[in-house]
């Protein structure tokens, strides 16, 4: 059912309008995100990933057990001796430490102290050995699902060929991850990679959210730098005082989120907070994804996409490989023949 506001998102206000050049916005209108229950895999698949479209999916954890399941004790009774990737407010790794020192030192802080560190606990998406969460991950299985409003087949990363259907639980997908943050711990503002989707599980604590349009990247991008709203560097980013952002939202527990691709994302923990998230493309953005690789072929996130669709591109590392992959894809608009593998 959709709930909350129907109106556009303000697009207009992009790059290639009439309104960049100095133009006084008067009152900054931000809008909640839509918030809708009871969506199908075939509405959310046409209505937002296609569409491109941000929602909030408002009754995706019911029946999860997640004041219970998904607190802070709990995961330090069951995975408290095991390391993770600790980082900065952005996506550079900074150290591998255990659980437990994690939440010793920034779960439960003063205000006037915010954490800072933050707890990104991927499962593998490189061939080397490292403080996977794998493990974690098969440890509590049981304490979640596969929304039921995110279809299980025709995702091009991961790819899996028709009929088998993938389950988020049980398999890995792309940047999938246990995200653990104190207060104040922060994500930065980005766009995910090779513009694919997000989705993000909040099971405990709040998170703020400011999202902008794709068509704000240029007072928002500087090559591959993204502008810190809240502390801009105008030097590098002289325009950015055009961007405005679309949605300024909290996610509550029991909330998801999708982030539809090359939507620009800035996050704040508000409270000491555990989210899953991890990403995909699906069928429905197939040409979307295909101009991108074309587009970026040196870009350096491919080589997750490449160590997903491994098991299609053989001994092949060059981007080409993938590019031929996709066309025929789109060519045949079926899963990549039996026969490729
Ligand atoms: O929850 C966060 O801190 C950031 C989440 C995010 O960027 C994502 O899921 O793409
Ligand atoms: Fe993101």
């Amino acid at each position: 059912m959709a709930s909350g506001s129907d109106e556009p998102y303000l697009s207009s206000f992009g790059c290639n309008t009439a309104l960049k050049t100095g133009t006084t916005f008067g009152a900054r209108i931000f809008m909640k995100l839509e918030r809708r229950s009871g969506l199908t895999p075939e509405q959310f698949v046409t209505e937002h990933i296609v569409a491109n479209k941000p929602v909030i999916i408002s009754d995706a954890m019911s029946g999860w057990e997640i004041s219970t399941k998904w607190t802070p004790e709990y995961l330090e009774q069951k995975l408290g001796e095991e390391d993770v990737q600790i980082y900065d407010n952005l996506f550079d790794l900074q150290n591998v430490g255990s659980l437990h020192d994690y939440f010793a030192e920034n779960f439960g802080r003063p205000a006037d102290h915010p954490s800072t560190e933050y707890v990104r606990w991927y499962t593998k998406f490189k061939e080397m050995d490292f403080a996977w969460a794998d493990e974690a991950f098969s440890m509590i299985r049981e304490n979640w699902c596969h929304p039921y409003f995110l279809p299980s087949s025709d995702f091009i990363v991961p790819f899996r060929s028709a009929p088998a259907r993938i389950n988020v639980v049980d398999e890995r997908f792309p940047y999938k991850g246990l995200f653990i943050s104190g207060a104040g711990a922060r994500t930065r503002l980005h766009r995910d990679p090779w513009m694919s989707d997000a989705v993000l599980c909040q099971f405990y604590g709040r998170k703020s959210l400011t999202v902008y349009s794709p068509d704000q990247a240029c007072y928002l991008l500087n090559g591959d730098e993204f502008v810190d709203p809240q502390d801009p560097d105008l030097e590098k980013f002289p325009e950015f005082h055009k961007a405005i952002p679309v949605y300024e939202d909290v996610l509550e527990p029991g909330e998801v989120l999708y982030f539809a691709g090359g939507w620009f994302h800035d996050v704040t923990s508000l409270t000491d907070s555990i989210s899953v998230t991890w990403n995909f493309m699906h069928s429905g953005r197939l040409s979307a994804f295909y101009e991108f690789v074309k587009a970026h072929p040196e870009d350096k996130q491919l080589e997750i996409v490449r160590f997903f669709l491994q098991p299609w591109l053989g001994e092949r590392k060059d981007t080409g490989a993938i590019l031929e992959l996709l066309e025929r894809q789109m060519e045949s608009n079926t899963a990549f023949s039996a026969g490729t593998r």
